[in-house]
């Protein structure tokens, strides 16, 4: 079995210095449950941080190494001033804050962003001298953004998965940072990047589009050199677990003391970690409205409020926590009585019986958050409902709210809306509430976290394998050589090159991807030997092609193939075309512009396109696939073309295409080298004619008829300089 090493910013036990000594304790939070089950079962280690600062440990470090290390966890030690700038700093008062749609908690601090990177790189080295060869490397959550691309840096053939726990917020949010493009490089680093929700995959999806120009297709990015995933994994809980230990003995007996002390009155259940997030203050001016406007439950209704401390060291916390106790207070005066305490107020972690206690005898769970990545105390709750009675209420900010849709949903900010589902909840017959909660059960059942975390490494390993495959079509130094050799020794070679996206990168505009004195110096070198005809595919119009090429000695193509221009002689068009289709179809392109800002139409002899590049990400996506249905219906009847490129949907006459133009070149001599390189689907045509021992690349890794892929126009222009000098040797 392979071996997965887990990293996260906190290991799942955490040390303390007590008076008596160390102690070591389970660390609380959702991440540490979620996964502690799948650590046990999977060969794992994991490694983070063990909640104390070095400073604290002096000698007693190594003692403390020893003990974790044979836990199976490998301690990266802080120090004070780190955990305070990292930990509390960036982390919490930075991407905490900003992530969960709190742009006005956030603090954008150089120094503290400089910690950030500091201590992603102590876990770098950590993971670096840990790691052996074939281990999957699982990093979690937003303390360690910038990790997957360090770990890259460190062990560039690993294999890598990152989850984060935490929403991805949209871009408006997220461009707000002004560290975004370092986050975003840093995650992508990863072979697999996980989400709780499809709507953050997207969010970060689209701001990898729009910050760093990489688009993808269903979930898959290609970078540079690489495919990387971004997909959608909703976290779950050990559900037997859960399940089970509602019946246990220590279970039973807490429910009876609480019993006891609770008396015959309903309970509401409310339990988070003390953050702003979790909308505490929201839920007990819901709760305090509901009992005013229903007296009939005065003494018969409790809300059992858990807050567990954490984070008290920000203020906003600090000022949270004030916050809560004075509306506690202030309920409890209003609708308390001698002997009587609507709130009951928990200001601590509670042991594992007490909170399982909890929640099988709770008949609301009034789950309130105003973010959420996913919210685990919500499936806990529904899970150990044995006997299947109680009735959850949760937010539709909760990432969880997607997967348990049987429960009451509802919108924290409508109070109104939180009232009426306490009203529903406490008279909702036992049959509904049973109905409810076994289908949500068996969901959970079924996609536990054991089958969360295996759906994740096995997905892992997909793109790892997608990886491979497209690594061995890509052009090696090896085949590399092997092309610069063949065109060295052969002596007639036909060279069938495109221009955008090919030689030269796309730029907003066409006119402005006018070539560089370089590249026509380029190109001039290739025409220059008699060996070799080259010729220049394109779709542009024939005059931007002779304007920008006619003065080199080589062939050229316009308009994909409408018209062409053997070397020295005059441009002929392929066959006799007409125009009249155009006076139809121009309105329609036309509409899209208008309905589309950012895009616009050219109009060449033969052809009409409706270039879209500058469009926003989806919206652009979107309109093209409207536009070529629109286009589809209208030209059935006419012979005519609809071609998508890159950016841009065309419209010429049929029959027409670069595939065509390229035939009598190729039949023109018997060749011993050719060569093709295009980047787009017209280009495709091109492969798909050429003789099998032709020389194929595309531009970009996607799947092609090409033989071979490449990853930018600069590539290329290495690789024709590189034949070039080859020839000089
Ligand atoms: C982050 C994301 C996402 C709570 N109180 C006690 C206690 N807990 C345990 C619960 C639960 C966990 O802590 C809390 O998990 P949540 O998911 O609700 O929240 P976060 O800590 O904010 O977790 C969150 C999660 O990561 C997983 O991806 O769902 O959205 O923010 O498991 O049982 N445990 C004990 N006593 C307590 O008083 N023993």
């Amino acid at each position: 079995m392979q071996r997965v090493l887990i990293i996260s910013n906190r290991l799942p036990v955490s040390v303390e210095k007590r008076k008596r000594g160390l102690r070591f304790e389970p660390s609380i939070g959702g991440l540490a449950t979620g996964l502690k089950s799948f650590y046990k079962s999977y060969n794992s280690i994991w490694i983070g941080w063990p909640g104390i600062n070095l400073e604290r440990l002096k000698e007693e470090e190594q003692v403390v190494e020893a003990r974790l290390l044979s836990e199976g966890c490998y301690p990266v030690f802080l120090s004070q001033r780190d955990i305070e700038d990292y930990y509390h700093g960036f982390c919490n008062k930075t991407i905490w804050p900003l992530f969960h749609y709190y742009p006005l908690y956030t603090i954008y601090s150089k120094d503290l962003w400089q910690a950030y990177e500091r201590v992603n790189e102590v876990f770098a080295n950590a993971v670096a001298e840990v790691a052996e060869l074939g281990d999957i490397i699982w990093i979690h959550d937003y303390h360690l953004m910038l990790l997957p691309r360090l770990v890259r840096e460190r062990l560039p053939g690993a294999t890598i998965g990152f989850f984060l726990h935490i929403p991805f917020p949209s871009f408006e949010i997220f461009r707000l940072l002004p560290w975004r493009r370092q986050i975003l490089e840093g995650l992508l680093g990863a072979d697999l990047i996980g989400f709780h929700t499809y709507d953050y995959a997207q969010h970060f999806l689209n701001s990898v589009h729009r910050l760093l120009g990489y688009e993808d297709t269903m979930g898959q990015i290609t970078s540079i050199d690489r495919i990387i995933k971004a997909d959608v994994f909703p976290i779950g809980i050990d559900y037997e677990e859960y399940s089970s230990y509602a019946r246990d003995w220590r279970v039973q007996r807490e429910i009876s003391k609480l019993r006891e002390k609770l008396g015959d009155c309903k309970i509401i259940l409310s339990i988070d970690r003390l953050d702003y997030t979790k909308g505490i203050p929201q839920r007990l001016e819901a709760f305090s409205l509901f009992l005013e406007r229903n007296p009939q439950y005065k003494e018969k209704l409790i809300l059992f409020l858990v807050v567990v401390p954490s984070r008290t060291k920000v203020e906003a916390y600090a000022l949270l926590k004030k916050q809560i106790d004075e509306l506690v207070g202030a309920i409890n005066g209003k609708y308390g009585s001698i002997g009587f305490t609507p709130i009951q107020y928990v200001y601590r972690s509670l042991p594992f019986h007490s909170l399982i206690a909890l929640y099988n005898m709770a008949d609301i769970a009034l789950i309130t958050p105003l973010r959420d990545g996913m919210n685990l105390i919500s499936k806990e709750y529904i899970a150990t409902k044995t006997d299947g009675k109680g009735v959850l209420i949760l937010s539709e900010t909760a990432g969880a709210a997607k997967e348990l849709g049987e429960a009451i949903i509802i919108n924290v900010n409508n109070q109104e809306e939180i009232v009426q589902a306490l009203e529903e909840a406490l008279v909702m017959p036992e049959e509904e509430q049973v109905e409810r909660n076994r289908i949500m059960q068996k969901r959970l059942q079924r996609y536990n976290v054991m089958r969360w975390a295996d759906d994740f490494i096995d997905r892992l390993l997909c793109t790892r394998k997608l990886q491979s495959q497209m690594e061995a079509k890509s052009l090696n130094h090896e085949t590399k050589m092997k092309l610069v050799s063949d065109f060295q020794e052969s002596n007639q070679r036909l060279m069938l090159l495109d221009y955008d996206g090919t030689l030269v990168p796309f730029s907003g505009k066409p006119e402005r991807a006018r070539p560089s004195d370089e590249i026509i110096k380029l190109l001039e070198e290739l025409t220059k030997s008699r060996k070799n005809e080259v010729v220049l595919i394109s779709g542009r119009d024939k005059g931007t092609m002779e304007k920008w090429f006619g003065g080199l000695s080589a062939g050229l193509v316009a308009e994909h193939g409408v018209w062409t221009k053997e070397k020295g002689k005059e441009w002929e068009m392929i066959e006799i075309l007409s125009n009249d289709w155009k006076g139809e179809v121009r309105p329609i392109l036309e509409l899209y512009v208008d309905r589309t800002p950012g895009s616009f139409v050219e109009e060449k002899e033969f052809s009409l396109a409706w270039h879209y590049r500058k469009v926003g990400y989806r919206l652009g996506d979107m309109r093209a696939r409207e536009l070529t249905n629109d286009l589809l219906n209208l030209t059935a009847n006419l012979n005519l073309q609809v071609l998508e490129g890159s950016k841009v949907v065309e419209v010429k006459n049929a029959g027409v295409n670069k595939g065509r133009a390229a035939l009598p070149w190729i039949s023109k001599k018997t060749w011993d080298f050719i060569l093709a390189v295009g980047d787009d689907l017209t280009d495709e045509d091109v492969f798909k004619v050429l003789p099998a021992t032709a020389w194929s690349i595309k531009v970009r890794f996607s799947a092609s008829a090409a033989r071979f892929n490449i990853s930018s126009p600069s590539q290329v222009r290495a690789l024709l300089e590189e034949m070039l000098g080859g020839l000089e040797a």
